[in-house]
């Protein structure tokens, strides 16, 4: 059934179970020197390419192809629409590999038309702490699609990650492949709720009217814990404190110093956002909430072109009830004119979703590790790792 998957490290479907598989990596490592040091063929009418994210017009070629040709929801509504700076955000993490962000050109006129990356990232899987490859935003252009263009692309960067001394990868999709280790489920709570029913990301509950809709999610115009502030270049120990102590419960999680938080929580402008709770007595950093931000393109609607989203990032509560700091993160992101706040139902999340009026959306998402078993897949509250 998967005539690709099949061939690689990672845990198949029969296996699930098996109590005389070990956990842990299924292949060893090899030496580095044995990593086969030239590409893998393409078709010959395309060509590979390095790109450069921070070049402002390879920045651009990404963009457009994934604004073209990157994920839809099921009824082809929808369609990420990651942003310039986004992407050069999630794309040189510290220590990033230039050599991990990999491009297909048609050699004729070199337009852009595949793409995959990978970032470096330490993800701790039960005990054991794992440098790791993040693989994300794999994308076909929609005319060379069923061409098994996606496996090259794939084994493409797994000789690159390979080539750096990495044996190990982490990556998310909407759909099923062998084997998930963990499946969650996307929830959406309507900050613009006209506006998300107008272009048909929600619609009018039975017995409802716009009106008593639009009261239904109506939100306080400002936060209502005191100390609660935006996230600082000063706060990055103690929040760096925050979320080592509260990542180590779960099952897989990632394992952040301070260089990883200040790169993936210190607040960008439509980018990433952070927010603290600073206690007014003693000054301490006593909770935390983040969300990126990830907007879609609307499909055929001649009223509305983007939706904007907030998906909840990292969110940590040691004193304000995790439900009121995530009631503040949904004030915010309402001031700031998103339309919708999105969240997995992963770590503590299920805590708060029915009672805020997020409700669950038609989208699953599977998490899958690449040359390393677990014995049986994760319940969503085990998951400590959120994938952009
Ligand atoms: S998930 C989002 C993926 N992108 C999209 O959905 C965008 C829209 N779709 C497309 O561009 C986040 C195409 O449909 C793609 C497939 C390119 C998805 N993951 O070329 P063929 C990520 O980026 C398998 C993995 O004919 P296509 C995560 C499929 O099962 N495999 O298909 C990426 C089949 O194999 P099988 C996927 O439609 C993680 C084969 O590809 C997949 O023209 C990547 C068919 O290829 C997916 N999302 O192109 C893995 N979608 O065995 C990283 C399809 O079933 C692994 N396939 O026959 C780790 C590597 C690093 C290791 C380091 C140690
Ligand atoms: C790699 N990092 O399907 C990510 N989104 O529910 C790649 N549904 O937005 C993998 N279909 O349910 C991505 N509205 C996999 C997800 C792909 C995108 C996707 C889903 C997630 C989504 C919306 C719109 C559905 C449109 C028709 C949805 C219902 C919202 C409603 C709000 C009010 C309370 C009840 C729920």
């Amino acid at each position: 059934r998967h005539r690709f998957w099949e061939t690689q490290p990672v845990s198949q479907f029969k296996d699930l179970g098996d109590t005389f598989i070990p956990e842990g990596p299924i292949d060893p490592p090899t030496p580095v020197s044995e990593v086969k040091k030239v590409p893998y063929n393409l078709p010959a009418l395309y060509e590979w390419t390095t790109c450069d994210i921070q070049d402002d017009a390879t920045a651009a070629e990404v963009y457009n192809l994934l604004s073209s040709n990157y994920v839809e929801d099921d009824e082809n509504m929808f369609r990420f629409n990651y942003s310039k700076e986004f992407l050069c955000w999630a794309l040189r993490p510290p220590g990033y590999f230039k050599s991990w962000h990999i491009g297909v050109r048609v050699k004729a006129n070199k337009k852009l038309v595949a793409f995959i990356t990978g970032v470096p990232a330490k993800i701790r899987v039960r005990t054991d702490v794992i440098l790791m490859a993040e693989v994300n935003f794999l994308c076909v252009h929609k005319k060379l699609r069923s061409k098994r263009l996606a496996p090259v692309l794939i084994k493409e960067v797994t000789r690159r990650i390979h080539l750096e001394d990495i044996w190990q990868a982490a990556y998310t999709a909407g759909i099923v492949l062998p084997t998930p280790i963990a499946t969650c489920q996307y929830w959406h709570r309507s900050l613009n709720p006209k506006k998300l029913i107008d272009v048909g990301f929600s619609r009018l509950g039975p017995r409802m009217t716009m009106s008593r809709t639009i009261r239904l999610f109506k939100l306080p115009s400002l936060p209502a814990t005191p100390g609660f502030r935006k996230m600082e270049l000063r706060d990055i120990p103690p929040v760096t404190r925050l979320l080592k102590e509260y990542l180590s419960k779960f099952a897989v999680a990632p394992f952040f110093d301070e260089m990883d938080v200040e790169h993936w929580l210190l607040p960008r402008e439509d980018v990433v956002n952070s927010y603290l709770v600073e206690s007014p007595e003693n000054h301490e950093i006593t909770d935390f909430c983040s969300f990126y931000t990830l907007p879609s393109s609307i499909l055929n609607n001649s009223n509305h072109s983007t939706l904007k989203a907030a998906y909840s990032f990292y969110n940590i509560s040691t004193k304000t009830p995790l439900q009121q700091l995530m009631n503040d993160a949904l004030i915010v992101a309402k001031q700031k004119d998103y339309d919708v706040f999105n969240a997995l139902d992963a770590m503590e999340n299920e805590s708060f979703l029915k009672e805020l009026k997020f409700g669950p959306g038609d989208g699953m998402l599977h998490y899958y590790l690449y040359n390393y078993r677990l014995r049986y897949a994760l319940l969503p509250s085990e998951l400590g790792l959120v994938l952009l």
